[in-house]
């Protein structure tokens, strides 16, 4: 272990290989440190000791005057701007630009929504159910119209949005929030009009010249945060079951060990299910499969990366592989023949890793480019080429198969057997209802429910946050719900899959037993943190308790890609209280300043205050931050703010036994 700022511990190499609860990773991570092959933890390593200012959010790079940094030295930047000033800047900057990616993600399934109600070949409305609900919940009319006609018409409300910029409240949000919160933001003034304008107004309000009052800023988290929520979150969320239908409880087999050494080995990564459905229709196709027995191959794996690996887990059935943190790695396996990629979360290095082992990358997002990729680009404003790129892709993928040097070929046998699919609809239906999970959480038979979510972070022991916290939280009788990276950490390792119930504590052990379901949900990937949020909405309608008081929590272990910060922020706006796994970019919450030499001198530590502070968010919104580097110690922490939560509603501690 190293350290950062002196004070955090952070891993090496090393570390990694030894304490990363999947053996599939950690034999790969020797693998490619013996071939001499980097990854992201050696590059990782190479950049340490990385900057104290920019870890604190303290460097501001806003404008061309600078770059500034802001510590003891030189309290204000070259404009004058101070620390607070500063690091609430950098943290809405954070925000805006994962706000803009899921903005870009939600754009593009809703357009191939509306292609989809017109006809488009190879585009189809598979979620009626869901088209009526949010047509009901909107105020669109139905009557007799066609399925398609209604969802034109949720289409405009959804890109009205992402897109208004009158002032206007977001449609989703007046349709799905809960009255009680929308009291509470009205009266801190943080109602947003829409993704984008949220968006422009957090960037005009950085720029050089622009907002010096941190407060102001730190309101346009809340405004912009509510906006990530209701606008693409859910927006993304929902209109993938316009297209795809909802998601139900599936089990399959999950890890490297998926792959097979004399199949085509296809890999899909990123986050936009539109293109994949085609592609999977097509490598599914007697065609494409001879075509692959043609090469000499036995037939076709699919597996999933990331979060568009959760979501054709979720629906489909396509066993999931790794995640962004292994996206390297699983090519080291020397077995991939391609890598279907869409947007964000694909890093660079994953080209450097495909050229070493003959991987063919290929790029279907114009705005996700990679150099040297084959590029075949999904436009969801010209649909009708989908078919024929998806055969292009297709085909690419099979003939990449012929040019595997299998002397490279090193797939270790590790395999999970895992559920996945879980929605907000089936998992309040194998509940029974709403209210018969809230008796069940009032007997303490569950003690509560935590969303485990989030990214990987080379700063912390890869999966083991994620590993760590869910089995603590599971052990204390808590029910886990988990998306996107953390989920395939927890497939992999087996917490979601029904016999993991004997780790669980009585209670919920009990419960999963009887209602056959794993301890760790898997409800899909980053995108559909609305169903664990939606989960907890009716939860708290059902008991008549605002969920500031209720047994919840969001848990981000590893928080890496920077839409990471609106998802903290939006569970912390609903009154959820946040445990992540390493600090945001801010001032660390209990500075000691002899032993952190970035500490200010002003002893000015606000935006951290307003975050983790008793005075800050906890009185606004009755939320706020812990953060806990150990995963062991922040199971702990998560499970003593439930018990804390369970005694102030009076509810017991657990589940009172006879004898
Ligand atoms: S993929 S946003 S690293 S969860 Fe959604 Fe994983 Fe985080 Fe990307």
């Amino acid at each position: 272990m190293k350290h950062l700022l002196r004070v955090l511990p952070v891993p090496d190499k090393a570390d990694h290989v030894a304490l990363t609860p999947n053996p599939a990773s950690s034999m790969m991570l020797q693998r490619l440190d013996a071939l001499g092959v980097e990854t992201l933890f050696d590059r990782f390593d190479q950049q340490h000791p990385q900057c104290g200012f920019g870890l604190t959010g303290r460097c501001c790079r806003m404008c061309q005057w600078g770059p500034c940094r802001v510590g003891p030295k030189a309290p204000r930047g070259i404009c004058g701007k101070d620390e607070n000033t500063l690091v609430a800047g950098n943290l809405l900057r954070s925000l805006a630009a994962g706000l803009a990616a899921y903005t870009r993600h939600a754009h593009e399934v809703v357009l191939a929504v509306d292609a989809a109600a017109n006809g488009t070949p190879h585009l189809a409305l598979r979620g009626e159910e869901r088209v009526l609900d949010l047509a009901a919940r909107l105020g669109v009319s139905v009557g007799t119209r066609s399925s398609a006609d209604v969802a034109r018409d949720v289409v405009a409300v959804l890109l009205e949005d992402l897109g208004r910029m009158h002032s206007r409240p977001l449609r989703m949000l007046e349709a799905f929030a809960p009255a009680e919160r929308m009291e509470v933001w009205r009266a801190l003034g943080v109602l947003p009009r829409s993704a984008s304008y949220e968006i422009v107004e957090a960037l005009h309000m950085t720029t050089l010249g622009g907002c010096s009052d941190w407060t102001a800023l730190a309101e346009q988290h809340l405004r912009a945060a509510l906006a990530y929520c209701y606008g693409p979150l859910f927006g993304s969320s929902l209109a993938t079951e316009m297209l795809f239908g909802i998601p139900q409880p599936r089990t399959t087999t999950v890890n490297y060990g998926v792959l097979k050494p004399d199949h085509v080995n296809v890999l899909i990564h990123g986050h936009s299910p539109v293109m994949v459905g085609a592609l999977l229709e097509k490598l599914r196709s007697p065609e494409i499969e001879l075509l692959a027995r043609d090469a000499g191959a036995t037939g076709i794996v699919i597996g999933g990366l990331c979060c568009t690996g959760e979501e054709l887990l979720a629906r489909h059935g396509v066993p999931s592989v790794t995640n962004a943190g292994g996206q390297e790695l699983v090519l080291g396996t020397g077995a991939v023949d391609a890598m279907v990629v869409d947007m964000q979360c694909v890093i660079p290095g994953t080209k450097i890793l495909a050229d070493c082992f003959g991987t063919q990358l290929i790029t279907t997002c114009r705005s996700n480019r990679i150099p040297g990729a084959l590029h075949v680009p999904f436009d969801p404003e010209k649909p009708e080429t989908i078919d024929a790129d998806a055969l292009t892709i297709a085909r690419a993928a099979v003939e990449a198969f012929a040019r595997r040097d299998r002397s490279k070929m090193s797939i270790p046998d590790v395999r999970t057997t895992a559920t996945a699919g879980w929605s907000y609809e089936n998992v309040l239906e194998r509940f029974g209802g709403s209210a018969h999970l809230v008796e069940l959480l009032k007997s303490g038979r569950m003690k509560g429910i935590a969303a485990v979510v989030g990214c990987n972070n080379p700063k912390v022991p890869y999966e083991r946050g994620h590993v760590t916290v869910a089995e603590g939280l599971v052990r204390e009788d808590v029910l886990v719900l988990t998306t996107g990276c953390a989920a395939h950490a927890l497939l992999n390792f087996g917490l979601c899959d029904q016999t993991a119930a004997r780790s669980a504590g009585p209670g919920l052990s009990a419960i999963c037993r009887d209602l056959d379901i794993p301890p760790a949900l898997a409800m899909g990937g980053c995108m559909d943190n609305t169903r664990s949020l939606r989960l907890f909405i009716e939860i708290s309608r059902a008991a008549g308790v605002p969920m500031k008081d209720l047994p919840l929590l969001f848990v981000c272990p590893e928080p890496g890609n920077e839409k990471a910060v609106g998802q903290g922020l939006a569970f912390l706006m609903h009154g959820v209280s946040t445990l992540i796994g390493f600090p945001f970019p801010v001032p660390l919450a209990a500075p000691d300043t002899a032993t952190d030499p970035h500490a200010s001198t002003s002893g000015c530590r606000d935006v951290a205050a307003l975050l983790s502070g008793e005075e800050g968010l906890a009185r606004l919104v009755g939320a706020k931050v812990f953060t806990e580097t150990d995963p062991a110690r922040a199971a702990r922490i998560g499970t003593l703010h439930l018990e804390t939560k369970r005694t102030a509603l009076g509810w017991p501690a657990r589940e009172a036994h006879e004898g």
